[in-house]
Parts: C-alpha cells; sequence; structure tokens
C-alpha cells in the first residue's frame, strides 16, 4: 500500500481532549476520528488493528469450541421484558421506537436474545452443550464516556454465550472460556489477569475478569504478585478434558487476585508483604456463569435424559475487542508513538523510499512491496516527498514492527537500513537480505 494511495490523516498536534497515551497516539495517528461523543470512526490504519483482534479472537474462540453467529443491534423490548431487565438496565440502556411506536433497543449486551435463540431451537440434552458467540456493536449511555475507544459509548464486543444441561457442565464451558481468553490475549502481547469480579447486571454467582496492569486503568485491582508469573496455558490445551482443564483454572484462581467490589482486605493483608500488589487495571473481557438467570423466566428448556424438561444452565463471556486496541496500546508504547506485537500489526513493515523519483531508490522500493506482498504481507511504503526526519517520525508514530529505509546514498554501498521498532536496533544490508528477514519473521 503506497502512503500517496492510503488515508492516513496523522495529526501534527497532541489533542487537548485526550487524557491517556492511547487515545492520544489513536487520534494523533489517523486511527479513529470522534464523531460524537464515545462514538468513533474507524479510518483505515485502526480499522485494520481492529479486524486483527478480531481474527485471534475469533481463532481461539474456535478451538475451544465455540461457533460464530450474529445476531442484529437493535433488539426488541419485548424480550427484555421477559427477563425482567427492561427496567432494570437503566439509562444506560438506548431506547428507541420505530415508526408503529413499538419499543426498540440499541443492544448492550444479548442474553435475552441468544436466549431466545436457544429456547426455540435446542430441543434435547443431546443437542448440548453448545458455545455461540457473536462480535457485534453495543451500545451503553455510559455516565463518563472517556480515554477514547477504552471506555466509548459504542464499541465492539465479542460475546459467547454457553448452554448445557447442569451445573458441572457450565462449569466446564466456563473453564473453556477461561483458558480460551488467556490465550487470546497472550497472542496480543498482553498479560492479562484472571479476577474474581462483581457480576454487575449481567448476574450470576461465579466471575472472572481478565485485567491488564495499566497505570491509567480505570479499576482499581488488588493480586498477589505470584500470578503475574503465571503464563497462558498455550494452544495444545486439550478443551475436552474436563479435570484437566479445571485443574488449570483452579492452579490460576489459587492466588489471590481480585477487583475492588470483590476485595477482601483481610485475605489479602494476610499475604507476604512483597507479595502484595495494589494496582490499577484495565478490563479486556469478563465472563459469567449465571445458571438459569435467564433460562427461568424466559422459559428456555431442553429435555433430558429421562425425558423431563430442564432449564438451561447458562454462561456469557466478554471480549471488549475495540477497548482492546487502546490497552494494547496503553501496553507497548514510548514517546514516539505506537509499537504494535507483530500479531494485531495494521502493516509488518514501513518501507521508507528517501528519495522517490530516484531510479535505484524506487527500484528497490518496488521490489520491496512485491516480494512482501506476494507472501502475503503487504507493506506500507512511504512514497511522500517528506524530509527524512518528518518521514521517520510518522513512521515511529504509527508503530509497525519493522521499518525499511532506502535512499540513493545506501544503495550505492549496496544496502538498505532495517529498524526494528520496538528495539530501536538498525542494521544495514542488501536488499535481499533484508526482504528475508522481513518473511523469516512471519507471525
Ligand atoms: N454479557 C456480558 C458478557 S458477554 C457482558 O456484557 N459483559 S461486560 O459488561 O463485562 O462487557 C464485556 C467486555 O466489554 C468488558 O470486559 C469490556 O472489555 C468491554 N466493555 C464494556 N463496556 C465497554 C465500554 N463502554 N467501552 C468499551 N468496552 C467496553
Amino acid at each position: 500500500m503506497r502512503l500517496s494511495r492510503y488515508f492516513l490523516p496523522v495529526l501534527k498536534e497532541t489533542p487537548a481532549e485526550a487524557e491517556i497515551a492511547s487515545h492520544r497516539l489513536m487520534l494523533r495517528a489517523g486511527m479513529i476520528r470522534q464523531s460524537a461523543s464515545g462514538i468513533y470512526s474507524w479510518l483505515p490504519l485502526g480499522l485494520a488493528v481492529l479486524k486483527n483482534i478480531e481474527r485471534i479472537v475469533r481463532e481461539e474462540q474456535h478451538r475451544a469450541g465455540a461457533v460464530e453467529l450474529l445476531m442484529p443491534t437493535i433488539q426488541s423490548a419485548d424480550l427484555w421484558r421477559e427477563s425482567g431487565r427492561y427496567d432494570d438496565y437503566g439509562a444506560e440502556m438506548l431506547r428507541i421506537q420505530d415508526r408503529k411506536e413499538r419499543d426498540l433497543l440499541y443492544g448492550p449486551t444479548n442474553e435475552e436474545m441468544i436466549t431466545e435463540i436457544a429456547r426455540a431451537c435446542l430441543r434435547s440434552y443431546k443437542d448440548l452443550p453448545k458455545l455461540l458467540y457473536h462480535i457485534q456493536w453495543k451500545f451503553r449511555d455510559e455516565v463518563r464516556p472517556r480515554f477514547g475507544v477504552m471506555r466509548g459509548r459504542e464499541f465492539l464486543m465479542k460475546d459467547t454465550y454457553s448452554f448445557d444441561i447442569d451445573e458441572a457442565g457450565a462449569r466446564h464451558s466456563y473453564n473453556r472460556m477461561f483458558a480460551a481468553y488467556l490465550n487470546t490475549f497472550e497472542r496480543m502481547g498482553l498479560k492479562a489477569i484472571p479476577m474474581r469480579a462483581d457480576t454487575g447486571p449481567i448476574g450470576g454467582d461465579l466471575s472472572h475478569e481478565f485485567i491488564i496492569l495499566a497505570d491509567t486503568g480505570e479499576s482499581q485491582v488488588y493480586c498477589d504478585a505470584g500470578i503475574l508469573d503465571m503464563n497462558a496455558p498455550g494452544a495444545d490445551i486439550d478443551f475436552d478434558d474436563v479435570a484437566g482443564l479445571q485443574a488449570m483454572v483452579d492452579e490460576r484462581t489459587a492466588l489471590y487476585a481480585a477487583t475492588d467490589e470483590m476485595h477482601n482486605a483481610n485475605a489479602f493483608a494476610a499475604l507476604p508483604q512483597d507479595r502484595q500488589r495494589e494496582a490499577r487495571g484495565i478490563e479486556v473481557g469478563h465472563i459469567f456463569y449465571f445458571g438459569t438467570k435467564y433460562s427461568e423466566p424466559m422459559r428456555a428448556k431442553v429435555s433430558g435424559p429421562d425425558g423431563q424438561d430442564r432449564l438451561l444452565h447458562m454462561g456469557s463471556y466478554g471480549v471488549g475487542v475495540s477497548r482492546l486496541v487502546g490497552a494494547i496500546i496503553e501496553a507497548s508504547h514510548d514517546e514516539a508513538g505506537i509499537i504494535w506485537p507483530e500479531s494485531v500489526a495494521p502493516f509488518q513493515a514501513g518501507i521508507i523510499n528517501l528519495k522517490p523519483g530516484d531510479p535505484d531508490a524506487d527500484r528497490v522500493t518496488a521490489q520491496f512491496e512485491e516480494a512482501m506482498t506476494l507472501a502475503g504481507r503487504e507493506p506500507l511504503v512511504d512514497d511522500s516527498e517528506e524530509r527524512p526526519g518528518a518521514k521517520f517520525a510518522r513512521m515511529d508514530l504509527i508503530g509497525l514492527p519493522w521499518q525499511v529505509v532506502i535512499g540513493p546514498r545506501g544503495l550505492q554501498n549496496g544496502v538498505v537500513e532495517l529498524k526494528r521498532r520496538a528495539t530501536g536496533e538498525r542494521e544495514e544490508l542488501a536488499p535481499e537480505a533484508a526482504i528475508s528477514r522481513l518473511l523469516e519473521g512471519a507471525v
């Protein structure tokens, strides 16, 4: 992709309204544009990252046994009257009337709608277990939208819903998502800590938030420092191994870790002093087991092995897809700008042609572009006429993992410069060697 054709409206000035690094950098790097409070357009660079996050979320959901569908954003108020949440949800819910004065709403979450689908389509215990998810925009009329996409009003969520015949089955579904979440966030370069959490308006009695530690986080959290050394279970984990998965969850929930609402000051104080970690965190995921909270009022049942009807045991599992874009930047940036992990980077490399119009520079630039594009790793090519300093600064700002600097002077010596954004390391290499290096580093 040539910069001259692309749409990258970077800002020179630091936007005054942005209080935290990720919001500032997303605006400056031309990733988003606010259209109303807490509502954003995703510009090409931002959208590319959002899509990469979605891809990782999908792959890990699939690995854990979840199946994708898509429910609408607009929901009927009657569904929510069935569960009793239409009145309970309060001012956060955006209520709408159509021309026939029917009450509708813009979905803040989908428990009711998926319960209705399950009620209509699942008949017998033989249809269970089921894990269904979608990735869809939500609207919550937050009291205080802030920090850009971190706390938006319109935001993209991945929400999974599990259906089981009994509590033991539902727990296994919960554990599947627990493992999938650890793997998902690790692939994005994040250390997400599962913490005991309050269930709020979703309800239920078992719940974990997945929290990234960051000074700018909105949640106050407390944990045993030992939990920070625990790794994700990895792609090899057997999702069908009920006992093995439970043991993995038990191990990762044995150490103290809780959000503010669930904090037990005495239990925390009992930890050795040097292991008490009190910090701020960003909630990137939240999982709930709530049993029959929705299936009971909505009468969602299947027939059991004995022919008797049983209420579905359910859980729901959310990932803040659009929030993750901000969270990853909070975890990975420096003074010069964003530092994308390769797994979510909008382009793997930025090719800076220092002198467009110079036949050698143009030829070698085209060589990089062609080789990488053929390998499915299309780079962003800076073919602008600006001075080198401006090009370097913009490339650092948008944070692509690799930069290749191509200029007539280097080419006279048969080299280009390869720079790794994360470390600032630079190396001079023959163009062919640089190309192989970029393709080797494929993720
Ligand atoms: N139905 C359940 C799980 S599917 C649910 O709605 N859970 S939630 O309320 O915790 O939201 C799930 C995730 O969405 C959160 O962990 C958070 O990462 C993200 N999220 C929630 N509110 C916002 C918001 N206003 N802006 C951006 N992301 C949000």
